[in-house]
């Protein structure tokens, strides 16, 4: 028995003196010694008692170092599972209880509050710069690690992903799972060692971790590694790549600053959007600054990728192109589950060895949305044109992308309701022209209270991630109902989301 991902992503590299990692400062980590810290921390894993199919919970920076023991994990057969750098420490006790994490690797800075948090389990810690226990332990290691056998259906990840009752669910991601859809990208968007990637993207969600970091390792290229996106660094270190993924707001953003012109992408071979929808406002004006065509592309934690514009062929603003090779997709009435004809909206289903085992420890919560037939019901809104391409015109579930993260307004809302002085409330999305959609909380004060805008912020800055938190409140005495009892969201929307002053 093998381990399909090691064998795939990572054994070619055994000894390559190649560059992977270009990193901010300046330096370069060779394909061979970010393989060899990797052995280290795998022997490290093993020294703290991790074993196969063990969930390891990381929230921690992006670093190499982070980037390390996410291969050291695959290579010791214990399930990776990072957590979003902006979650706070009441969100991190849900998902370090829920995932029965047997270790937890930390920044240095919050090891204390969280000890007190995850007090049944291992705590280790890894800095921005690479630095902490966990690492000091792994340097004590040896540089061989002969890696843990798994088979394709073997757990590789556990990624969080939030949901319209408000608990967060967590994605069973196999093996086969990750490494199928690495192929499918490699082969769709052309990938070779030749290539280099502009890497802006947090490594705690699918787009970062899989989408780009596999298929750069499948294919054997480097990465221009950078904390975050910065369109200075970013502006400074085009030059040196051949290609860059990333969320809308990037694109928007580099679009936005003047320095930005057709000789900053001349040299380029591909842009890739994805996570939220691309404006084919914004994929018009980039291909009139540059010459360039974003190729969108659409997925989902659950999923990894699913469809994408053809590389060559035309890519077709508005849309996420054809189902990747292997994948089925298809639109169904969102009452009966009966396959809509052609051209007609209804939701997205999809199929493949992409797709996800199922959400952990909540057998309802999957059987409701993977089928027994393999289908899984992704609750987006889509329209199949006549020429094939998809087309995502919305969502049936209630959801916000703001930035490229997802907010489910249930969580934000049970968390309002627990404020003092709130009856009620209701948050939606709305369009904002930075991050594409941001959060607006419309509160009902209880009778005679009021409530201190204030205060309210103070407690969502100490409870709920950043980009979840709202950035405008509006006050009402009721909420708008239907008969059913139903808050009508869209009266909100129309009332508050186009009058409300984008911060
Ligand atoms: C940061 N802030 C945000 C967001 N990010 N607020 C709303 N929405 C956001 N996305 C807040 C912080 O809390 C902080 O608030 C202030 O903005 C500045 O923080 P900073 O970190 O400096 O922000 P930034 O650098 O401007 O970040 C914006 C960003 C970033 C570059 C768009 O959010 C980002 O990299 N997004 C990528 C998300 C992503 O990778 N999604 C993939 C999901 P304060 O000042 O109040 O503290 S995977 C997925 O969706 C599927 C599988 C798929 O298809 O890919
Ligand atoms: P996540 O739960 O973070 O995996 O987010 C997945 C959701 O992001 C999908 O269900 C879609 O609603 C949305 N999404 C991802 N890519 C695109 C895209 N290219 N266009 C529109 N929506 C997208």
């Amino acid at each position: 028995m093998t381990n399909p991902l090691h064998d795939a992503l990572f054994a070619p590299h055994e000894g390559r003196p190649t560059p992977f990692l270009y990193l901010q400062g300046g330096g370069t980590i060779s394909h061979d010694t970010f393989l060899q810290e990797a052995a280290r921390m795998a022997n490290a894993l093993g020294a703290l008692g991790v074993g196969p199919g063990d969930r390891v919970a990381v929230h921690v920076q992006k670093s190499p170092q982070a980037l390390m023991l996410y291969a050291a994990c695959i290579r010791a057969g214990a399930v990776f599972l990072p957590l979003n750098t902006a979650y706070t420490p009441r969100e991190l006790e849900y998902f370090i209880a829920d995932s029965g994490a047997a270790l937890l690797v930390c920044d240095p800075g919050e090891a204390d509050v969280l000890r007190e948090i995850a007090q049944d389990i291992r705590v280790e810690t890894l800095g921005p710069d690479g630095a902490g226990s966990f690492r000091d332990l792994a340097s004590g290691q040896g540089a061989a690690f002969a890696p843990v056998p798994r088979a394709d259906n073997d757990l590789a990840a556990l990624l969080y992903t939030s949901g319209t009752t408000g608990r967060s669910k967590g994605a069973m991601l196999t093996q086969k799972n990750l490494l199928s859809n690495a192929e499918a990208l490699v082969a769709a968007w052309r990938f070779t060692s030749d290539d280099v990637l502009l890497h802006a993207l947090p490594i705690f969600h699918s787009h970062g971790l899989f989408v780009a970091t596999n298929v750069m390792l499948l294919a054997g290229g480097a990465m221009i590694f950078l904390p975050k996106f910065d369109p200075d660094t970013v502006l400074a270190r085009l030059p040196d790549a051949t290609t860059m993924m990333g969320v809308p707001t990037f694109y928007t953003r580099l679009l936005d600053d003047p320095r930005f012109g057709s000789g900053s992408a001349a040299h380029m071979r591909l842009f890739i959007s994805g996570s939220a929808p691309l404006l084919a406002e914004t994929h018009r004006q980039f291909e009139a600054r540059t010459g360039h065509r974003i190729l969108e592309r659409y997925g989902m934690t659950e999923t990894s990728m699913n469809t994408s514009n053809p590389y060559d062929g035309e890519r077709r603003a508005g849309t996420v192109g054809f189902a990747l090779p292997g994948i089925e997709v298809k639109v169904c009435d969102p009452d009966t589950g009966a396959d809509l004809p052609q051209g007609e909206i209804g939701v997205l289903w999809v199929r493949g060895p992409n797709v996800f085992e199922g959400y952990w420890n909540m057998p309802e919560k999957t059987r409701e949305e993977l089928r027994e037939d393999g289908f899984f019901i992704t609750g987006d809104l889509a329209r199949i044109d006549a020429d094939g391409y998809v087309h995502i015109v919305g969502r049936g579930k209630d959801l916000i992308i703001s930035g490229g993260f997802n907010v489910y307004p249930k969580e934000i809302e049970l968390f309002l309701d627990t404020l003092p002085g709130v009856k009620e409330s209701a948050v939606i999305g709305a369009p904002h022209p930075d991050l594409g959609e941001s959060v607006i909380a419309v509160l009902v004060p209880e009778a005679g209270a009021t409530l201190d805008p204030a205060a309210l912020e103070a407690a969502a800055k100490r409870e709920l991630a950043g980009f979840k938190r709202p950035r405008h409140i509006a006050l009402l005495d009721a909420l708008p109902r239907n008969t059913m009892g139903k808050v009508q969201k869209n009266q909100l929307r129309d009332r508050f989301a186009k009058t409300f002053q984008p911060r």
